[in-house]
């Protein structure tokens, strides 16, 4: 282990509209792709459960701010629900909706904790799905267009905008497997998405240069792939899975290209994507947020379609409550590779965390997270890691402040750094929570205690 983190290096925590706030139809909102999914009961998630409650942070945000500030955190990452601020998508914008992410954003501001907004983290409104959702080619133009309403009533006072987070995770989950909103099943349509969300990001790119004045970027999720062996087949199989996972995305967005592997995935749903979405797509970033959770070792296989690659689980790793290897050096290995292949951007880690189940908790009794605090410990020195071999990196999210809705999986899931108890609301930080207090208070080196 060696380096420090740059002076001003930004800590942070991450959450997301949809898992957090509840009061999904409050205040003239209008209904979003994922309150539909989870009150659908041909769609819904297996548990049952919905984001009408939630961790009700749309009643409670002044308090969850002043526990922000009481956790030391220097900045704060949330995501915007579309339909709140435009209930059918486009045109008529609900002032109450946009109050509350101003009356948020104020109370940030106050107790001096960097905004960090995410225009897109998967709840499209409900409205814009009727007229077909990312299929239809105009959602690049009302991406935009709400874009817009948000850089205007935020001017001043965001200096930093995250477009999409994990375009490919929407593409895949809502439009191929079917696991996430909108539920559909479709490799066409998860071609014809995948290019759309992309074309929508770089119009809200454009839409934020003739409006603002700081920074603007994108979030990507990128999970290495090891092969499971040096054969042709394994060799080609994990490149299928690098091309469709981590590179389907920012090739088009930082390069202005799309991976190869592509036409060899989609068959006969792939298109050559005309040089004016490639154009549109490939916008000058400021910098780009990247997603780590876990590496997979990958393998060919006959039947895994589309890929015909495969997931070789480590037996005897440790994992996760949502089965993902925790494998620290992959997060070094990562950010060194995307320096490597798309350039020195300023990166900044906007989710990272862990999925683990909390010992029982009696009221008031402190809770014991020491598998997520050796993880988080494990992964920032991994960054740390990355940062001394030259990577600017600018800043750390831990996913998650809060446990929260699990998107398919429900509440069961618990990834924050606080607890909620479901029945009263209550939040409790976790031994996770304080230690990344001393982290943040020591820009980093409280990690050598726990690493050592
Ligand atoms: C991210 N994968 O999702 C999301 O941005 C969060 O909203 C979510 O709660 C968090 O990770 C934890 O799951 C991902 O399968 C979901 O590679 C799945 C994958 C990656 C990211």
């Amino acid at each position: 282990m060696s380096g420090a983190f740059p002076e001003g290096f930004l800590w942070g925590a991450a959450t997301a509209a949809y898992q957090v706030e509840g009061s999904p139809l409050a205040d003239g909102a209008g209904a979003s792709i994922w309150h539909r999914f989870t009150h659908d009961p041909r769609l819904m998630i297996a548990s049952g459960d919905t984001g009408d409650v939630a961790c009700d942070h749309y009643n409670r945000m002044e308090s969850d701010v002043d526990l922000m500030k009481r956790l030391g955190l220097q900045a704060y990452r949330f995501s915007i629900s579309w339909s709140r601020v435009l209930p059918d998508g486009t045109g008529r914008v609900n002032q109450a909706g946009l109050d509350f992410y101003r009356r948020l954003v104020d109370r940030l501001l106050e107790a001096e904790i960097v905004p960090l907004p995410t225009l897109y983290h998967w709840d499209l409104p409900a409205a814009l799905d009727d007229r077909g959702g990312w299929l239809n080619r105009d959602s690049a133009e009302w991406f935009a267009e709400y874009a817009a309403v948000m850089y205007r009533a935020l001017d001043g006072k965001v200096t930093r905008w995250a477009t999409l987070n994990e375009p490919w995770v929407v593409a895949d989950g809502g439009y191929l497997n079917g696991v996430l909103a909108p539920g559909h099943r479709s490799i066409f349509e998860c071609a014809i998405a995948s290019r759309n969300l992309m074309r929508a990001h770089g119009r809200a790119v454009q839409a934020y240069r003739a409006l603002g004045r700081h920074e603007v970027g994108v979030v990507f999720n990128i999970e290495p792939k090891y092969a499971a062996s040096n054969s042709a087949e394994d060799l080609a199989a994990t490149a299928r899975a690098d091309a469709y996972m981590n590179r389907q995305y920012a090739d088009p967005a930082l390069l202005g290209t799309c991976p190869a592997e592509l036409r060899e995935v989609y068959g006969e749903a792939w298109e050559d994507w005309p040089e004016e979405d490639l154009a549109l797509a490939c916008q000058p970033v400021d910098f780009v947020g990247i997603n780590y959770y876990t590496r997979s070792v990958v393998r060919a296989s006959d039947s895994a379609w589309p890929l015909y690659a495969e997931r070789v689980v480590q037996e005897g790793a440790p994992h996760t409550e949502t089965d993902w290897e925790v494998f620290p050096e992959a997060m070094t290995r990562t950010l060194l590779w995307f320096r490597e292949r798309y350039g020195d951007i300023p990166l900044y880690i906007m989710e990272n965390g862990a999925a683990f189940s909390d010992p029982a908790n009696s009221t008031g009794a402190p809770i014991v997270d020491d598998d997520r605090c050796r993880y988080l410990a494990d992964h920032i020195a991994a960054v740390r890691d990355a940062i001394a071999a030259g990577v600017d990196i600018r800043g750390y999210m831990v996913w998650s402040l809060f446990d929260n809705l699990e998107w398919a999986l429900g509440y069961a899931k618990r990834f924050g750094i606080v607890h909620v108890d479901y029945e009263t609301l209550e939040r409790t930080p976790k031994h996770s929570a304080r230690l990344y207090r001393r982290i943040i208070e020591s820009n980093g080196t409280a990690i050598d205690r726990e690493i050592a």
